[in-house]
């Protein structure tokens, strides 16, 4: 199975944990989306990163589509509880957090414009302020995110703040305002998965 990843995606890093924490071999191929040969749209017609291309040649996205399929490959170590209720808070979590990574991707490629729109600048950071104030909330002083136990809820929360840290420390201070998303990152970074994952600046 081959990954198709840009280094600082959040979304194919959560893909890229979950196979290290599976221990599923993935062939990594790093792409440039804007490179004419780019093989991304042949394999996902949203022409967006992560997509798993599989030994038939088949293809999966998005990202919490792909990370479904490798939790099951294997049955050790789900990081998808299989018990219903829990697996839906699991994914409700990976739900907000990959909610808030794409509203801090729409800020960063709107800034990246001559003339910015302000209007959905400031929609966006709402959407953000709104989510990690709910993140922060919601994990109190647990370990982890959901039954205090580690799951795909922590490495979707893991990998949006490292975005955040990666391209919006200037805006959002995580040691000083979300202590307790700050923490959860910390024990996140002693995993091996974190580290050999991380966004490069
Ligand atoms: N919901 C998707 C989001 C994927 C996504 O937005 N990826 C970005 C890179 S961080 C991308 O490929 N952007 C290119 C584009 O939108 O054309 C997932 O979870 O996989």
């Amino acid at each position: 199975m081959k990954l198709l990843y840009t280094v600082n995606s959040p979304y194919a890093r959560k893909v890229r944990i979950v196979a290290t924490e599976k221990h599923i071999d993935l062939v990594l191929e790093e792409v440039v989306l804007t490179a004419p040969d780019c093989p991304v749209k042949q394999y996902n017609p949203l022409g967006k990163v992560p997509v798993l291309v599989l030994d038939d040649g088949d293809s999966l996205y998005d990202s919490r589509v792909i990370v479904e399929y490798l939790d099951n490959r294997t049955p050790l170590a789900h990081l998808i509880p299989q018990e219903h209720s829990s697996k839906v808070w699991v994914r409700r979590w990976e739900a907000l957090a990959d909610g808030v990574c794409d509203a801090v991707v729409a800020i960063v490629m709107e800034k990246r414009k001559a003339t910015p729109d302000e209007m959905l600048l400031n929609k966006q950071l709402d959407k953000v302020m709104r989510g990690l104030a709910t993140l922060e909330k919601d994990l109190d002083t647990q370990k982890w995110c959901v039954n205090n136990s580690f799951s795909l809820a922590d490495i979707a929360v893991g990998c949006l703040l490292g975005y955040i840290n990666l391209r919006f420390s200037g805006v959002v201070d995580l040691a000083k305002d979300y202590p307790n998303l700050q923490r959860l990152n910390e024990a996140l970074l002693k995993r091996q998965s974190f580290i050999e994952s991380m966004p490069v600046p």
